[in-house]
């Protein structure tokens, strides 16, 4: 591999004619951007304890009222990318978002998609596209790019959920942007996962003659993904992961262009090495405590933890239990990756 030259190499006064005409030599930099073998990135595996967020969000509830904030959300920023810009991974924003009995999130859409996936408490509603979704524990809500969404909570006590959206990778591409709407009528029915869309395997009979709508579901109940996990038990083999991708059901493709969801269940005291891929992900803790390596990085997590893992990194997950199941929901930027036809998993020599 040839040494390639440096910025010091080249006459000072060179230097200061390109800047002048914004122009930049590549091959001092063409090793950061175009690295050798694999990718080097800067994105570190962090974990959030939700024992530090929870305390805080609370706080947040008092010191600002609904109306200031329009969403009330912590979001998890990764110090390799700057705090501040609000990225969990390059293509992944999470944030952790509070409502209180009685307050509303007003309704908007916006370019990047969102989905919530629940953390506590009962009572909480997301309304898409009219369609009313009840928000319990680990339940998946999709609000695709340009679908019109509003939160709301009936119950009592706090209610939060983890947001993920697209937005560092939309904001990049300076597309960014949002709408404010009135409250949206609701259409009075059940969400789709109560009628349309009831079971795996059956959709409309209509939605074979095409006119598909691109998210016929917005709503995956965790009751239902948990059962399913569980059932999958008897049928899998010690060496092989129990996981489960959230996908279309008209399209058996992934729920949303951009990012991709999954659930995964740990065995009690089961190690699993999930296989290392060129996607960065996002996993969160919906039930259960234990151990995680992601490259040289350990943690230790618990229940409503939420942990990165960078491009390219090398995960084992590790379920401390020695009775009881665990449960992760996994964010990944994988579908991006697909899409621009370069997504790749390293199997185990
Ligand atoms: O609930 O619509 O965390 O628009 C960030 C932006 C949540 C939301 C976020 C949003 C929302």
């Amino acid at each position: 591999m040839a040494e390639l030259g440096t910025r010091e190499e080249l006459p000072a006064e060179y230097l200061d004619h390109l800047a002048a005409k914004n122009l930049v030599p590549l091959w001092p930099s063409l090793r950061a951007v175009l690295p050798y073998g694999k990718p080097a990135p800067n994105t570190q595996p962090v974990l959030w304890r939700y024992k530090d967020i929870r305390p805080l969000l609370l706080q947040a509830g008092e010191l600002t009222p609904i109306e200031k904030a329009e969403r009330r959300v912590l979001a998890l920023g990764n110090p390799g990318l700057g705090v501040d810009n609000m990225m969990a991974t390059p293509s992944i924003y999470i944030g952790m978002q509070l409502i209180q009995p009685g307050e509303t999130a007003p309704c908007h859409k916006h370019t990047p998609s969102a989905i919530r996936c629940v953390v506590e408490g009962s009572g909480g509603f997301t309304t898409v596209e009219g369609e009313k979704c009840p928000m319990e524990k680990g339940d998946l809500i999709l609000t695709p790019s340009g679908t019109w969404h509003e939160h709301g909570h009936e119950g009592s006590g706090p209610v939060v959920w983890m947001d993920a959206l697209d937005l560092p990778l939309i904001y990049y591409l300076e597309a960014s942007y949002c709408i404010e709407g009135e409250s949206q009528p609701l259409t009075n029915l059940p969400d789709a996962s109560q009628t349309r869309y009831r079971r795996a395997g059956l959709v409309p009979y209509k939605s074979l003659a095409g006119g598909r709508a691109p998210y016929p579901l917005y709503r995956y109940p965790w009751i239902e993904v948990r059962e399913s996990l569980e059932a999958l038990e008897a049928d899998t083999g010690a060496d092989e992961m129990i996981w489960l991708a959230y996908v279309n059901p008209e399209t058996g493709t992934e729920c949303l262009p951009t990012l991709g969801f999954s659930a995964a269940m740990l065995r009690p005291g089961e190690t699993a090495r999930p296989v290392r891929r060129s996607a960065s992900s996002v996993i969160h803790v919906i039930e259960g405590e234990g151990e995680a390596t992601v490259d040289e990085t350990e943690f230790v997590w618990e229940e409503d933890d939420t942990f990165t893992v960078p491009t390219h990194a090398a995960v084992t997950l590790t379920n401390r239990s020695a009775r009881h199941p665990a449960f992760l929901f996994v964010v990944d930027d994988a579908p991006i990756q697909r899409k621009l036809l370069f997504y790749e998993e390293f199997p185990e020599a």
